[in-house]
Order: C-alpha cells, then structure tokens, then sequence
C-alpha cells in the first residue's frame, strides 16, 4: 500500500503526477484542513504546501513524517514544533535567487527612478501639458545596505557590484571571507546607508526589525525595498515616516497583512507597489514546485530532503 500525500493548495504547474508513483494523492485548501478535525488524514505521512504548516496542522496528522514547503521562506511552517515530533521539514532555496535578486534590482531603479510616476506622468498627458518631469535620484556614488546576508543577500550584493554603488550589509553575524564592511548595529549602518535592501527570513525573530529608530537614521532622502516578510517592517511607523517626509522612497513587494496593502501606501506617489511577485517567473515558479517533488523524494529513497530546514537538523541519522 502507497504512502499518504497531503497536498494543501494547488500547486501550477501541478506536482500530483510526479508523486502518484510514490503516494496516495489527497489534496486539501488552508480554509478546508483549518476547520478540519483532520480525522480523514490519519494515514498521511507526507504534507506539501505553500509555506503554510502551524503547529495544530501537524498536530491533525499523527502519521506525518515530511514537510514539504514551497518557497524559501517557511515563517508560516512550525519547523521547530515539527522538529520536536521528529518530523522533517524541506524548502526551496538557490533556484530562485536569481529571479528575486533580479527583482530586487528592478524595484529598487524604479523606486528610485519613479519609473510608475513617469509612466503615469506620459499616459495622462501631463509631460504634454507641463514639461519635463522632476529630476529623481541616481543609484550610482549611493551606499547600499543589505539587511540579511543569505544566499539572496548575496546574489542582490553581486548584481549590484556593477551599479557603482558601496555595498555594506547587516546580519546577525558577521560573515567570514566576506568583502562588504559589516554592521552589527542596524541603526548605525542605516544612518550611513542612502538605501536599505530587506532580505532577511521572517518569523518572530525579525518582527519589526525595521522600525522608526531604522527609518529616521536612513532619513528623508532614504529608500527602503522590501523584498522578505511584511512583518519585517513596522509597516505603520514607515507609513508614518514616508507620509511626514523622514522617510524618502520605498519600494515594496510584501506586506504585513497580504493580499491586503493599507490603501494609504496606494495613494502615495514615492512607493512602488508589487504583488508578492519576487519569484513569480514561470521558469522559476517550475523550479520552485520541483524542488518540492525533489525534497519528497529525496526524504523517501535516502530519509531527508535535498533542503532541510536548519531547526531540523538534528534529525538527520
Ligand atoms: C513565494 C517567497 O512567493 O520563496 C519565498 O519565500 O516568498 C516566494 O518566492 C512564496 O513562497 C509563495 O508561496
């Protein structure tokens, strides 16, 4: 008899086919599996899912031994509650790096550059009937920091190395055999920062880790892109900072409560707006849903997946 497979959401390009071999294919919602008592799911042993994994989910499945998450990020998966009942968690790192950091880059030109204002500024009329468009500011001589390190971090740092901008970055640690100067002290590298790059994980240990104290030293001529978590942001104080001028600029492709985005930012013209769409390329999408595939089998043939999560490490025999 086939071993259970969970699979919560729909994954495009589907990955179903690619299991059936190994699992028996249940599919669920988020809404459907929350209200669930999850009686229906005892036999299941395998869970894929869009980075949504609480605590009471996996306490529904009693049989469960493999999380398999979609994306990067996996602050909605409770990794070390799953890690405590020996339970391996799985994500999709490296194949998208290049498609957030070339994101990344475009955010930050067009945040810069007003790329939404000038193309508004030319379909309404406005460069006929007033003239040229104000001057915006250049990215080049402009000092960059990156807040978070990873392996995004690092593929934004390159990307940028040939925009004529100083890179420096803050993390938790600083990292060994790295050429940009660290700062331990996040305030103190956002007062000699013109743009500050959120790429760090979310979760509670970055809640608000941007907060009024980082946005004033980055100050009125500063710019924020954030391409990680919304909660990475105290995403009130940078309305507040934006709209009183101590902030500059921020261009933006997460938010704190998403799909909802606060309807003040949609009226302000110094923000960029995006739909939480840092990897979404078809190309990269296909990667992402394969690693998913790859992670299940690889935890199947040889009992752990290609990307373990850090908090379940200790499993590995
Ligand atoms: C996806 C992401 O949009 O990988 C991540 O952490 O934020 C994105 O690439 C997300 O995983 C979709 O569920």
């Amino acid at each position: 008899m086939s071993k259970e497979l969970l699979i919560i959401g729909n994954f495009n390009p589907p990955i179903a086919d690619k299991l059936s071999d190994l699992y028996t294919v249940h599919h669920t919602t988020k809404d459907e599996i929350a209200a669930s008592d999850g009686k229906n799911f005892q036999g299941v042993t395998a869970v894929a899912t869009f980075g949504y994994a609480p605590q009471n989910l996996i306490d529904k499945l009693p049989s469960l031994e493999m999380i398999s998450s979609f994306g990067v990020g996996y602050d909605g998966v409770a990794a070390e509650h799953a890690a405590s009942k020996g339970i391996m968690v799985g994500h999709t790192p490296d194949v998208l790096n290049d498609d957030v950091a070339n994101t990344t880059i475009m955010l930050l030109l067009a945040t810069m550059r007003r790329l939404v204002l000038h193309d508004k500024y030319v379909r309404s009329g406005a460069w006929e009937k007033n003239g040229d468009a104000p001057l915006t500011r250049s990215i080049a001589g402009k000092t960059v920091g990156i807040v978070g390190l990873g392996r995004i971090g690092e593929a934004i740092a390159h990307k940028l190395s040939v925009f004529n901008c100083e890179v420096v970055y803050h993390s938790r640690n600083e990292k060994p055999g790295v050429a940009h100067r660290y700062y331990g002290d996040l305030v103190e590298m956002a007062s000699a920062s013109d743009v500050l790059i959120v790429i760090t994980p979310g979760g509670p240990a970055t809640n608000k880790l941007i907060n009024t104290d980082v946005m004033n030293a980055l100050g009125p001529d500063g710019t924020i892109i954030n391409l990680s978590r919304g909660t990475v942001i105290d995403e009130q104080a940078m309305i507040s900072a934006l709209s009183e001028g101590r902030l500059g600029a921020a261009g933006l492709d997460v938010f704190e409560k998403e799909p909802h985005v606060p309807e003040v930012l949609c009226k302000m013209d110094n923000v960029v707006l995006q739909p939480h769409v840092g990897s979404a390329t078809e190309e990269t999408r296909a990667a992402m849903a394969q690693r998913v595939v790859d992670n299940l089998r690889a935890f199947e043939m040889k009992g752990a997946p290609i990307n373990l999560v850090p908090e379940c490490e200790k499993l590995r025999s």
